[in-house]
C-alpha cells in the first residue's frame, strides 16, 4: 500500500514518510451510520388474516414450478411458525420469499449490515441461497450479494453475512430463494446495522463538502473550495464545475504539461485537531486520469508541512476513494487535496469527512509514539 511524497517535500521527508505509512496502515473501518432500517415480521409470527401467509413477505412461486409456499407451525427456529417452500416439479426460475426495507434516510456513509437467517432443509436438489440487494440513489453503486448456497437436507442451521451498504443506499431486499426440487424451511430472518462500533459520540458525526452551492466567480468554484495550483502547472489544467450521471461534479482536465492538479478545501477545524481523520470521495475518471486523495498539512505559521497522498485510481464510472490518514502533531491546519494524477480527466462530487478510529491501528516496526 504505497503512499506517495510530493517530491517538492522530500526534505521534511523522514517524519512525513512515517506519518505517509501511518496513514497507509490505519484501518478504516470506523462505522458511523445510525440507519433506520427495520424488517418487518422477521420471525413469520405476524399472519397477514387476508392472505394467510406471512405479513410483509412476497411470495413468489412461478409458473414454471409446481409447489407451495405457506407457513408452517409444526417445524420453526423461532416463535411458532416459519415459511416453508416446496417445489414437487422444477422449473427454470427460483420460488422467491421477498421483503424489501426502505431506509428513512439514504446513507450518507458506508454502514456495517449483519444479515442473518435460519435454514432447514429436506432433500434440496437445487440451490436454496438468501440473496440480498440493495438500491441506492447511484444506480452503479447498488449492491448484490448471495450470501451462499444450500443443498441437500440439514437440520437448522444459521447463516450469517457480513457486509458493508454503500453510502446512497435507499433500500435493502432479501430475497429467499430455492431453484430445483427439494423442501426449505425459512425463520429468523435479521438485519441488524449497528450505529456505531465505537461508544465516542464524535463517531457520530460526519460532514459533508460537495459542489453544489454557488459558484464564487472570484475562485470559479463554490464555497471554500480552491483551485491548488503546482509550481509550474499554473496554465495548464482546467477545472470546471458541470453536472455529470445527475451529480454537481468538479472536471479537472488534464492539459500537456501537468503533473498534479486540483481541488482544496481546508479541513473544518474540529476534524484537524483529531490526530486521525477519515475521508472519502466520489470519484471518476475518463482516459489517463487519476483521482488521488490527500491532505496538506501546515504549521501554526501557515508553512506547508508537506502532503500526504494516497495512491491514484482511475476508474470509469463513480467510485468512492476512502482513506484515513493520521493528522502530524505539529499540523495547526489541515487542508483537504482532491487531485487529479494521471493525463487525463478526472471528476469529483465532494468529499465526506468522519473521524478517524485509532482502535485499528497497528504501529509500523521502529515506530515509537
Ligand atoms: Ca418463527
Amino acid at each position: 500500500m504505497p503512499c506517495t511524497l510530493s517530491p517538492r517535500l522530500r526534505p521534511f521527508g523522514k517524519s512525513l514518510l512515517t506519518t505517509c505509512l501511518l496513514a497507509a496502515i490505519v484501518s478504516v473501518h470506523s462505522l458511523v451510520a445510525a440507519p433506520d432500517a427495520t424488517l418487518v415480521n422477521p420471525d413469520f409470527e405476524d399472519v397477514d388474516s387476508k392472505t394467510g401467509f406471512a405479513r410483509g413477505w412476497t411470495r413468489g412461486l412461478p409458473a414454471s414450478v409446481q409447489g407451495a409456499m405457506s407457513l408452517d407451525d409444526r417445524l420453526f427456529a423461532s416463535g411458532a411458525r416459519s415459511v416453508k417452500i416446496d417445489i414437487t416439479q422444477a422449473g427454470p426460475d427460483s420460488a422467491t420469499l421477498t421483503q424489501t426495507v426502505k431506509l428513512a434516510q439514504p446513507l450518507t456513509t458506508p454502514a456495517s449490515g449483519r444479515i442473518s437467517c435460519r435454514f432447514y432443509a429436506h432433500e434440496v436438489a437445487g440451490i436454496a441461497c438468501l440473496v440480498i440487494s440493495t438500491a441506492n440513489q447511484e444506480k452503479a453503486r447498488a449492491q448484490w450479494v448471495n450470501t451462499g448456497n444450500h443443498r441437500g437436507t440439514f437440520d437448522w442451521k444459521t447463516v450469517t453475512h457480513d457486509l458493508e451498504f454503500n453510502p446512497g443506499t435507499t433500500a435493502i431486499t432479501f430475497s429467499f430463494r430455492l431453484r430445483g426440487t427439494g423442501t426449505l424451511w425459512i425463520d429468523a430472518a435479521q438485519l441488524q446495522m449497528p450505529a456505531t462500533t465505537a461508544s465516542s459520540a464524535a463517531q457520530a458525526t460526519s460532514t459533508r463538502i460537495d459542489f453544489t452551492g454557488t459558484v464564487n466567480p472570484r475562485t470559479g468554484l463554490p464555497g471554500a473550495w480552491l483551485e491548488k495550483k503546482y509550481h509550474g502547472n499554473e496554465n495548464v489544467s482546467a477545472v470546471n464545475v458541470e453536472t455529470l450521471d445527475g451529480r454537481t461534479a468538479v472536471r479537472q482536465q488534464w492539459s500537456a504539461g501537468a503533473a498534479n492538479s486540483g481541488l482544496t478545501v481546508p479541513l473544518p477545524e474540529a476534524y484537524a485537531k483529531q490526530p486521525v481523520v477519515r475521508l472519502l470521495a466520489e470519484a471518476k475518471t475518463a482516459g489517463a486520469g487519476e483521482a488521488v486523495l490527500g491532505l496538506e498539512c501546515l504549521d501554526a505559521g501557515g508553512k506547508s508541512l508537506g502532503e500526504i497522498l494516497a495512491p491514484g485510481v482511475g476508474k470509469e464510472s463513480w467510485f468512492t476513494l476512502d482513506r484515513t490518514f493520521v493528522i502530524p502533531p505539529a499540523a495547526r491546519q489541515v487542508n483537504i487535496l482532491l487531485l487529479n494524477t494521471g493525463a487525463g480527466t478526472a471528476w469529483f462530487a465532494g468529499a465526506t469527512i468522519l473521524p478517524g478510529d485509532m482502535v485499528e491501528y497497528l504501529p509500523g516496526p521502529g515506530w515509537a509514539p
